[in-house]
C-alpha cells in the first residue's frame, strides 16, 4: 500500500530537481555507487481508486516504467509515455489515462512505435505481462541453478534430482505459467533494475530475455545468491553473470588453462603409472580443480594478497602439493619410497596429510606469494578452524586489519562439507570480530559419492553446500568439466572477497573416476554410475580437443606439452630415488624463523625464573584494581570486586585472578601477545575475571586495563567466543601455530565441555608435534573439580588427557639434577598440571612463553578455590628467583621430625584443602604429610622422590576426590611405584568406581567426601598388597 501511494505520489507533476533525483536513482548501481531502497518523493493525497491499474502487486512495476521513462519517454510504451505525459502536465488521478493503439508483436529487441497505431489495447494485460516478465527474471535468478548442466555424467546423482521447477521455460508450454504464450515471444519488455541481461539495452524480446537468462544461469554454472540479505550484493553477482558476453577468455588464457589441466591430469597419471598399488587419493575426475585453485590465487595476488593459508582433505592433496604450491616433485615421489629412514624427531605421517610452506613469485602477478597448505588429520573438516586460527594470526601479526593481504582457501569433499558439524561451527567464526579472517574461499570438490555412499544417503539438502547459506555466502556451482566455466567462477570468487570480504564457495561438480582409493572397486556399490564414468572422456582431452577445434593451439603443440611435463617428471622420479633420508621437516606448515637455532633444537636448555620483582607486581596490582579510562562509570559490585583486588595490592597477596593479573600484564610488558578466548572469558565463567569493563552509561563503551599496562607492551586480546568448544579450539591451535612469540589460551566454560573439541586434542594437540614436527604452545583452562554440581560440571576428564601422555611410567628418568625437568618438558607431547595456589598458576604460564621450546600445556583450573580464603599467594612466591613448584612438599610440623611421620598423602588441586582441614581437626598434622603434585605430567619423579626418601617410614596414598576409574590415580599409580622402586605399596583413597563422573545428589557428595577423607587420614585402613 506503501508502495503505491509512493507511485501514485510519483505520476504527479515533479519538480525538475525530483526529476534528476528519480533517474539518478535508477542508474547510481551500474555507477557503483551505493544503493538507496527508499526515494524522497513523497506526496500521499492522491486518489488511488482514480487509477485502477496502480493495484498493489503493478506499482513496483509502475515505478520502473516510470524511471525508465524518465530518462527515455520512447524507450517505454507508447502508452505508458502518454499517461506519464499527462500526469507530468497536471492531469488529475483518473485523466491521466489514455488508450493506447493495440500492441503488435514488434521484431525481436525492436521497439517500433509506429506499429503501436490503430485498435484499443488491453492495458491490464500489458501490465500483467511486464509483470510476469519480472517474475520470469526473478525465477532464473532464483531457480535457474536447478535446470543448470552441473553434472559432468548428466546423471545428477549428487544435484539436486528433482524435476525442473515449473517457473523455468525449459519448454514453450512453460510460458503459461506466467499468463504468457508463444505469440508473447517477440513482444519487447522493459528490463527491470534488478537484471543485466540487456547489457547497454534497457529492452529487449521476451524471446531475447529467456536466452539471455539460460545463458547467465542455466549452463555450465549454477548460482545459488538470492537467499543474500544486502541488495549490493545481490546485484553484483547478477552483473558478473548475466552481462553479456562476460565469459569470454583470450587465447592466452586458454593456453594457460590447457597448460594447468595438462599438468593436473599429467600428474595423476605419473603417479599411477609408477605406483599403482599405492594409495594416493587421485584427482582423476576433478583436474579442474588446479587451475581453479591456480586462478584464485593469482587473481587475490593482484587484489594484493601475499600470503595464502590453505586447508584440503586427502582428495587432490598430492597434486595440489606438486601443481599449486609448487613443492619440489622429486620430494613428494620420495615419500612413496617406504624404505627411506626418517631423519627428524617424530613419528610421521602418511603423505597426504602432510603440511607445506612454500614462498615465490606469482608468475602471473610478477608478485611474492607465500602459499602454506596445513597438515591435517584424517578427520575431515577437523582443519577447517585450524586454518583460519592461523590466518587469523597472521593478518594481526602483519596489522592486516581487512584480510588484504593474508587469506584463507578451504577445500571440502561433498560428503564430509555437508556431514560435519565443524563445518558450521567454522562458517559461525566468519564475520566475528575477533574471529574473522575477512572472507574465505571454500572449494568443494563435489564427486558426487562420499567412500561408497550416495548423496541421498549422506545428506538431508539439495546441495552439499547448503550449510554456506548461514552466512549468506553466495554459492557457485559449476560443472568441473567446463574448464572455462571454472576459471570464470573462481575469478568471480576471489573478486567477491576482495570486493566484501565474505565466504564464498566454489562447488565444483564433478565425479571420481576411480573408487575411493586406487584400491577401491567402485562397481559393488556404484555400478550405473561407474559405467557411466567408464565411457566418460577425460575433461583435459575433451577441453583440448575444443581450443584445437577453435584454433587456439596446434595438436602438436598440445601433445609437446604433454610430453614436457612427463619429461619434467621422470627427471624429478630419477633424482628421487638418490633420497636416502626422509626429512619430515621439509614438510613444515609454519616456520618460526628465529625461534630455533639453525639445526632446529632450543636455542638453550635452561629456564630462567620465571618471577617478578616487587614494583612490577605492585604496578600490574594497580592496574588489575583500577579503572584506566576518564569519565568511565563501572557497576558498583565490580566497584567492590577492584576494592578487594586494592586491598590484596597492599597486604601483597593474590587470589586466582590476580595471579593471572600478574602473569599476563607481566608478559605482556614484555611484548608477548597474549590472546584468551573462550566462551564468558571476559568476564569469566565464575565472574572472578573481568578483564573488560563495560561502561554502565554508555552502550557497548568498554574498557581493557589489562592494554594499559606499560606504552610499549603487546597488544591483549581476550574475546568471548561463539558457543562451540571444536570451532574454537581447533581456532586456537591455529592461531597459537603461527608465531610462538604468544600466549594463546582455550577456556572452556566448564572443563568437561572439552569433549566436544575432542578431535582437536587427539588429532591436534596431543600428536601434533610428532605427526609433524611442529611445535604449539597452546594452553587449555579447564574448570576442574568436584563441587556437588551433579555429573556435568564436576570434571575435565583428566584421566583422557594423561592416557595420551608419552611419559613412560615404568622409567625412572635418566637426567642430571639441573636438566631434570627442562629435559622432561622437552621430551613430552603435552604437560598437564593442577595448581592449587595462584602463584603456582602465575609462574607456569610464564614459563609456558619464558622456556626455550613450546609444548600444549594443559591446566585443570579451579572453581571454589577461585574465592577460598587460604587460596591465596603472597608476593614473596612470586619474586625474582621463584620458580614454578612442579611438587609443593608439605612445610607443615611434618618436616620437624620426618621419620615419625606414617603417612604421605600425595593429591593434587582442591582436594588439598579439604585434606589439610580435615587433618587439622583430626589431630594429625605431625603424622601425615601432606604433598601436592602440581605438575602431573611429565611426572616429576624426581621431587616426588625427594618426597618418598624424606619420609621412609611412612605409607603411601594417593588420594584424589575423583571416582577411582577417573581422575589421576591410574597415571600416578604405576609412577609412584616406580619412584620407589616397587619397595612400598601405594594405597587409594577416593570416590570408588563409577559410570559418571558425579552424583547429582548434593548430600550423597558430601557423604562420599567424608568418607574418602576418612580412609585417607584413617592410618589403620590399608593391609595387605595395593
Ligand atoms: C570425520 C571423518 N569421518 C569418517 C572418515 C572416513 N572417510 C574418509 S574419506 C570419506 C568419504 C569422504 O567423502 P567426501 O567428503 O565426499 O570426499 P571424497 O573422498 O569423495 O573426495 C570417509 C567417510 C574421515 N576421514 N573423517
Ligand atoms: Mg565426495
Amino acid at each position: 500500500m506503501h508502495r503505491l501511494r509512493t507511485t501514485v505520489a510519483i505520476l504527479w507533476p515533479i519538480t525538475v530537481n525530483q526529476r534528476a533525483q528519480g533517474q539518478s536513482q535508477a542508474r547510481r548501481f551500474a555507477a557503483g555507487g551505493p544503493l538507496s531502497t527508499s526515494e524522497p518523493m513523497r506526496n500521499y493525497t492522491a486518489s488511488l481508486s482514480a487509477e485502477p491499474f496502480l493495484n498493489g502487486t503493478s506499482c513496483n512495476y509502475v515505478e520502473e516504467m516510470y524511471n525508465a521513462w524518465l530518462e527515455n519517454p520512447r524507450s517505454v510504451h507508447k502508452s505508458w509515455d502518454i499517461f506519464f505525459r499527462n500526469a507530468n502536465f497536471g492531469a488529475p488521478p483518473g485523466a491521466a489515462y489514455q488508450s493506447p493503439p493495440p500492441l503488435v508483436a514488434p521484431a525481436p529487441g525492436f521497439v517500433d512505435d509506429q506499429l503501436m497505431g490503430g485498435a484499443q489495447p488491453n492495458l491490464e494485460k500489458l501490465v500483467e505481462d511486464h509483470l510476469a516478465v519480472q517474475s520470469l527474471i526473478r525465477a532464473y535468478q532464483v531457480r535457474g541453478h536447478h535446470v543448470a548442466k552441473l553434472d559432468p555424467l548428466g546423471i545428477k546423482a549428487g544435484i539436486d534430482p528433482g524435476p525442473p521447477p515449473s517457473d523455468i521455460i525449459t519448454t514453450n508450454d512453460k510460458l503459461a505459467f506466467y499468463g504468457l504464450d508463444e505469440s508473447d515471444l517477440g513482444k519487447v519488455f522493459r528490463l527491470p533494475t534488478t537484471t543485466f541481461i540487456g547489457g547497454s539495452e534497457s529492452a529487449l524480446s521476451l524471446h531475447q530475455i529467456i536466452h539471455r537468462l539460460e545463458m547467465a544461469y542455466c549452463q555450465s554454472i549454477g548460482v545459488e545468491f538470492m537467499f543474500i540479505n544486502d541488495l549490493e550484493q545481490c546485484q553484483w553477482i547478477r552483473q558478473k553473470f548475466e552481462s553479456p558476453g562476460v565469459m569470454q577468455f583470450t587465447f592466452e588464457e586458454k593456453r594457460t588453462l590447457l597448460a594447468r589441466m595438462v599438468r593436473s591430469t599429467r600428474f595423476e597419471e605419473f603417479l599411477q603409472r609408477k605406483w599403482s598399488s599405492e594409495k594416493r587419493f587421485g584427482l582423476e575426475g576433478c583436474e579442474s580443480l588446479i587451475p581453479a585453485l591456480k586462478t584464485i590465487i593469482d587473481k587475490s595476488s593482484m587484489n594484493g594478497v601475499d600470503s595464502i593459508i590453505m586447508g584440503m582433505p586427502h582428495r587432490g592433496r598430492l597434486n595440489v602439493l606438486a601443481n599449486v604450491i609448487r613443492k619440489e616433485l622429486d620430494q613428494i615421489f620420495c615419500q612413496f619410497d617406504s624404505k627411506l629412514e626418517a631423519a627428524d624427531e617424530g613419528s610421521g605421517d602418511v603423505k597426504y596429510h602432510l603440511g607445506m610452506w612454500h614462498r615465490r613469485i606469482n608468475r602471473v602477478t610478477d608478485r611474492n606469494i607465500t602459499l602454506s597448505l596445513m597438515a591435517n588429520p584424517s578427520h575431515l573438516e577437523a582443519v577447517d578452524p585450524v586454518v583460519q586460527g592461523k590466518t587469523k594470526a597472521e593478518q594481526f601479526y602483519c596489522g592486516d586489519t581487512e584480510g588484504k593481504r593474508v587469506m584463507s582457501i578451504l577445500l571440502h569433499g561433498d560428503a564430509a562439507f555437508a556431514g560435519q558439524g565443524v563445518v558450521y561451527e567454522t562458517f559461525h567464526l566468519s564475520n566475528l570480530p575477533s574471529y574473522t579472517t575477512h572472507g574465505t574461499i571454500h572449494v568443494v570438490v563435489n564427486n558426487q559419492i562420499g567412500f561408497t555412499t550416495d548423496p541421498r544417503m549422506a545428506r538431508s539438502s539439495s546441495y552439499p553446500t547448503d550449510v554456506a547459506k548461514v552466512v549468506n555466502a553466495p554459492i557457485f556451482h559449476v560443472n568441473a568439466d567446463d574448464p572455462e566455466a571454472v576459471m570464470y567462477v573462481c575469478n568471480v570468487a576471489a573478486e567477491w572477497r576482495a570486493t566484501f570480504h565474505k565466504d564464498v564457495v566454489v562447488d565444483l561438480v564433478c565425479y571420481r573416476r576411480n573408487g575411493h582409493n586406487e584400491m577401491d572397486e567402485p562397481m559393488f556399490t556404484q555400478p550405473l554410475m561407474y559405467k557411466q564414468i567408464k565411457q566418460q572422456k577425460g575433461v583435459l582431452q575433451k577441453y583440448a580437443d575444443r581450443l584445437i577445434e577453435e584454433g587456439v593451439v596446434s595438436r602438436q603443440e598440445y601433445e609437446e606439452d604433454i610430453a614436457n611435463y612427463d619429461k619434467i617428471c621422470e627427471e624429478a622420479h630419477a633424482r628421487s630415488k638418490d633420497e636416502k633420508i626422509l626429512h619430515i621437516k621439509h614438510w613444515l606448515d609454519s616456520p618460526w624463523p628465529g625461534f630455533f637455532n639453525l639445526d632446529g633444537q632450543p636455542k638453550t636448555m635452561s629456564s630462567p625464573s620465571t618471577g617478578l620483582p616487587e614494583e612490577e607486581l605492585r604496578h600490574i596490582g594497580n592496574i588489575a584494581s583500577s579503572v584506566p579510562l576518564e569519565d568511565f562509570t563501572i557497576h558498583g559490585g565490580l566497584s567492590r570486586i577492584l576494592k578487594g583486588r586494592a586491598a590484596m595490592v597492599d597486604q601483597r597477596v593474590c587470589d586466582w585472578a590476580l595471579g593471572e593479573y600478574m602473569a599476563f600484564g607481566s608478559l605482556l610488558k614484555e611484548g608477548t601477545h597474549i590472546r584468551l578466548s573462550g566462551q564468558d572469558v571476559e568476564r569469566g565463567t565464575f565472574s572472578h575475571r573481568h578483564h573488560v569493563l563495560h561502561d554502565q552509561n554508555v552502550d557497548k563503551r568498554t574498557c581493557i586495563p589489562m592494554n594499559h599496562i606499560a606504552p610499549n607492551q603487546a597488544p591483549y586480546t581476550v574475546c568471548n567466543s561463539s558457543l562451540s568448544e571444536y570451532g574454537v579450539l581447533g581456532f586456537e591451535l591455529g592461531f597459537a601455530m603461527a608465531s610462538p612469540n604468544a600466549l594463546v589460551l582455550w577456556e572452556a566454560q566448564f572443563g568437561d565441555f572439552h569433549n566436544t573439541a575432542q578431535c582437536i586434542i587427539d588429532q591436534f594437540i596431543s600428536p601434533g608435534q610428532t605427526k609433524w614436527v611442529r611445535q604449539n604452545g597452546i594452553v587449555l583452562l579447564l574448570p576442574h573439580g568436584m563441587e556437588g554440581m551433579g555429573p556435568e560440571h564436576s570434571s575435565a576428564r583428566p584421566e583422557r588427557f594423561l592416557q595420551m601422555c608419552n611419559d613412560d611410567p615404568d622409567t625412572f628418568p635418566i637426567f642430571s639434577a639441573e636438566e631434570f625437568a627442562v629435559r622432561q618438558l622437552y621430551d613430552c607431547n603435552w604437560i598437564i598440571v593442577s595448581c592449587s595456589t595462584p602463584a603456582n598458576y602465575f609462574h607456569v604460564l610464564r614459563r609456558q612463553i619464558l622456556q626455550p621450546f613450546r609444548k600444549p600445556l594443559i591446566v585443570l583450573t579451579p572453581k571454589s578455590l577461585l574465592r577460598h580464603p587460604e587460596a591465596k599467594s603472597s608476593y614473596d612466591d612470586m619474586l625474582p628467583g621463584t620458580h614454578f613448584q612442579r611438587v609443593i612438599p608439605d612445610s607443615g610440623p611434618v618436616s620437624e621430625k620426618p621419620e615419625e611421620v606414617k603417612r604421605i598423602v600425595f593429591c593434587t588441586g582442591k582436594v588439598y584443602y579439604e585434606l589439610t582441614r580435615e587433618r587439622r581437626n583430626r589431630g594429625m598434622d605431625y603424622t601425615v604429610a601432606i604433598t601436592r603434585i602440581e605438575q602431573l605430567s611429565p611426572f616429576p619423579f624426581d621431587q616426588v622422590k625427594v618426597e618418598t626418601d624424606r619420609y621412609p617410614n611412612a605409607d603411601l596414598v594417593w588420594c584424589q576426590e575423583e571416582h577411582k576409574n577417573q581422575g589421576f590415580y591410574d597415571y600416578v599409580k604405576p609412577r609412584l611405584r616406580t619412584t620407589v622402586n616397587s619397595t612400598r605399596p601405594v594405597w587409594y583413597a577416593g570416590r570408588g568406581p563409577a559410570a559418571a563422573p558425579a552424583t547429582g545428589n548434593k548430600a550423597a557428595h558430601l557423604v562420599e567426601l567424608k568418607r574418602f577423607l576418612d580412609t585417607a587420614l584413617n592410618l589403620d585402613a590399608f593391609t595387605g598388597p595395593s
